[in-house]
């Protein structure tokens, strides 16, 4: 491929966080860049791993607590999910509060129209309204909920995956999006012990270690890179003091390579950091809502403690002492 024909291909916001990420000090790459197609089938599977308990326990619980929720929504409300649904939990919500609209929001347009189609064969007689965009950014809502009740759903505890000042900027941008008197009922992952949490990092499988790994072939293949992938081991640590799990991708020998036409090396040891999965107290999360402008009105967690949904409300700010 000539360097103009890779130059066309390449995502430029992918090019410059990798390069930039290769370049500092402190080597990482954002989290979001796994998920190309192959990424997104081996996320896909870990969701099933006997070891990641995160998806089953949420929808176990999300099963269970759903009639709960739906009395504290008020009649006629539409439903706005931050990502495309998925095929188990959100036909739960879904059943359970009877929305006058469904409007998944997601960047990627192919995976968005793939599980609205199939919530729309589920839920035939559902306003179901996809939004391609990046609700990260700037965006409205669309013109056929003018004035219904919102409630916003954010599950999977991808809230964990961002650092805490992007967790509240993000939540504030949630409000901004859903406007005052909305609700919000998001997923939290919690703080348990690392025995439990490392294998859900690392399962036995491989399945993560393959899904950390994919990201140095899709640098390769994207960014005109020769990444020795083979010189790279999936390394999942857990960060007692920022209460997260840290995935890296670590060298096991002295590397030199180029991505881009840019020229890097690494020594033995070196790593590049890939993911950050914060878990949290309850106190914690809710502190995380209120920094956001979100007052927490009820809170279900399942029997061990492992996994929260939090059904908040957009309140008007006060002024406070
Ligand atoms: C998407 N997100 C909530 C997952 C998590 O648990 O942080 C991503 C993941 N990374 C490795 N396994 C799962």
């Amino acid at each position: 491929m000539s360097e103009a024909d890779f130059q066309l291909r390449a995502d430029p916001q992918f090019r410059a966080d990798v390069l930039d990420g290769l370049r500092g000090p402190r080597r990482a790459i954002p989290a979001r860049w796994f998920y190309d197609e192959r990424g997104s089938e081996l996320f896909d599977e870990i969701t099933r791993l006997p070891e990641y308990y995160p998806t089953r326990t949420e929808t176990a619980l999300l099963e269970q607590c759903r009639g709960n929720i739906a009395g504290h929504i008020k009649a006629g409300a539409a439903v706005v999910e931050f990502g495309a649904g998925s095929a188990t939990k959100t036909p739960l919500l879904l059943e359970a509060i009877a929305p006058s609209a469904y409007v998944p929001i997601d960047i990627s347009g192919d995976y968005l129209r793939a599980s609205a189609n199939f919530l729309q064969s589920q839920f035939p007689s559902l306003n179901v309204i996809p939004i391609e965009a990046d609700f990260t950014q700037s965006m409205a809502l669309p013109s056929g909920i003018d004035g219904a009740p919102r409630l916003g759903f954010f599950p999977g505890s991808t809230i964990g995956n961002f650092v805490p000042r992007s967790s509240v900027n993000l939540l504030r941008h949630m409000r901004e999006i859903l406007e005052e008197g909305a609700k919000l009922l998001i997923g939290f992952d919690r703080i348990k012990p690392v025995d439990i949490l490392i294998p859900a990092y690392d399962d036995a499988k491989g399945v993560t270690a393959a899904f950390n790994l994919n990201l140095l072939h899709r640098i390769n293949r994207e960014l005109d890179g020769d990444i020795p992938a083979g010189a790279f081991v999936h390394d999942v640590r857990w960060n007692d003091s920022e209460a997260r799990i840290e995935m890296h991708l670590r060298c096991i020998r002295d590397v030199r390579f180029s991505v881009a036409g840019d020229i890097f090396s690494m020594r033995d040891g070196e790593s590049i950091h890939t993911e950050n999965s914060h878990k949290y107290d309850l106190r914690s999360l809710r502190l995380l809502l209120r920094a956001a402008c979100w007052t927490p009105l009820v809170d279900y967690s399942d029997a061990d403690n492992w996994f929260t949904l939090v059904l908040a409300e957009a309140a008007p700010i006060y002024a406070a002492p």
